[in-house]
């Protein structure tokens, strides 16, 4: 069945809980997976499922946002098509966006100018590939006017997601749902798991465009997706669960077809990079029948030198952009951006090395993230022990990842 959809991804989060990341970028921004950006695995999917025209809302700290939409996603706008950054709008009042509703009910005109059928509306910050014509098939044949996509995740992490319960008697109809809930009851058929909501959303466009401009009336409403558009849906009775695991991708393996990964925590945007190089990975990023998009910088090919008797410049297990050059220094389980420069006797083993790192001599560097444009003096050590690291400045995470925020100036 043909219908028109808009897409509108929500990209205004502020990420605080990826800091030092997020200092001067916003959340979907944040370089992932040595060439990418979070937001390029949402719009990729968008793109892949044959929708076109897609509004991006944006507010805090936007600007490399913009630039990398602009540079990398821009669309022929011969037949219609376009990916548009959307800054707050300001159109009910002199405040920026308040939750992710407000963010659509400031940018209404957007509907109403383009006139969908549906509106699928996603997050910005998840790794995962997703087909989201099969979930508006899906939506159509419930009859619902809202359709949430679900996946199951581990009890303990109930408080960071908004979570589903289905009627027993009718299993694609949401009977109750509650936003990051402190305390829930796990599964009928597994109690150590939840039903949680992707944060993906198909809405009838007519009753997503009544249910948010009702929301914006209401002073005692966060003005939240989660916490308040869906739970209204779910109340009236009118919203279906779309299953994530019937989600069938070309080109995906039976290893990677269920990923989905939430990268809200330093920890678990470390965790996702380990799935990309381990050895048979579990997110492959070489899936071509479902490609993920991104903007390249024009750079030389990745380069390794022996620079000497013991200078044999390796990486094994890693992921290695154009632009490195490996000069007399050994790499392993390790991302690397375009542009780092390593150079002799030092490692760097199980860590994301963003563009333009560049390490001196005699460097040992473990367990860490190091974000743009950092200079590694010589004789560096960073993440081999958790004090120094601490006393340095860096923030080091629950599970020890040492991480240092972009162009830190490294004291030798
Ligand atoms: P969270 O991700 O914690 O939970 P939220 O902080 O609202 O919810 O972020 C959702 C998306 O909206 C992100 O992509 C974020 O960047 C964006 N966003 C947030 N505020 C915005 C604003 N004012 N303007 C524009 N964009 C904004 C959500 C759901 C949960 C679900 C998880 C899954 O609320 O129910 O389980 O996603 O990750």
């Amino acid at each position: 069945m043909s219908t028109k959809v808009l897409a509108i991804v929500l990209a205004g989060g502020e990420g605080k809980r990826l800091m030092p990341l997020t200092l001067d970028r916003a959340k979907p921004a944040v370089p992932f997976g040595g060439i990418y950006r979070l937001i390029d695995f949402a719009l990729s999917n968008i793109v892949n499922s044959g929708y076109l025209r897609v509004v991006v809302l944006t507010q805090y700290k936007s600007h490399s946002l913009d630039k990398h939409i602009a540079q990398t996603w821009r669309m022929s706008s011969l037949l219609g098509n376009y990916v548009a950054p959307v800054p707050a709008q300001q159109r009910l009042g002199k405040h920026w966006f308040r939750g992710s509703a407000d963010a659509i009910a400031q940018s209404l005109n957007l509907i109403r100018d383009e006139k969908p059928d549906h509106v699928l509306v996603v997050g910005a910050d998840n790794i995962y590939r997703m087909d989201f014509s099969q979930m508006l098939d899906a939506h159509i044949a419930s009859g619902k006017s809202c359709t949430v996509a679900a996946i199951r995740q581990p009890i303990e992490l109930s408080d960071q997601f908004g979570v589903i319960e289905t009627d027993p008697s009718d299993p694609t109809t949401i009977q109750a749902f509650v936003e990051k809930p402190k305390q829930t009851e796990g599964l009928a058929d597994d109690p150590t798991q939840i039903l949680a909501s992707m944060g993906n959303y198909i809405f009838d466009a007519d009753a997503l465009v009544e249910a948010v401009t009702r929301d914006a009336e209401d002073d005692d409403s966060a003005h939240d997706m989660g916490g308040n558009i869906v739970p209204e849906f779910v109340g009236k009775g009118d919203a279906a669960v779309y299953d994530f695991i019937r989600n069938d991708v070309p080109g995906s393996t039976d290893r990677d077809r269920d990923y989905w990964r939430d990268v809200g925590t330093l920890d678990a945007f470390y965790d996702a990079h380990m799935d990309l190089i381990a050895v048979h990975p579990v997110f492959n990023l070489y899936n071509n029948d479902w490609p993920t998009f991104t903007g390249h910088r024009n750079e030389a090919p990745a380069k390794f030198v022996h620079a000497g008797p013991g200078r044999v410049g390796t990486a094994v297990d890693s992921v290695i952009s154009p632009g490195v050059v490996i000069s007399g220094a050994q790499v392993s389980n390790s991302v690397l951006s375009p542009g780092v420069r390593l150079n002799s006797w030092s490692t760097v083993s199980d860590s994301v090395l963003m563009d333009n790192v560049t390490v001196g001599r005699h460097c040992q560097i473990h367990r860490a993230i190091i974000d743009k444009d950092v200079v590694v003096p010589p004789r560096t050590q960073i993440g081999l022990d958790r004090e120094k690291d601490l006393a340095r400045g860096w923030v080091v995470t629950e599970s020890g990842i040492t991480v240092i925020g972009k162009g830190t100036v490294i004291e030798p």
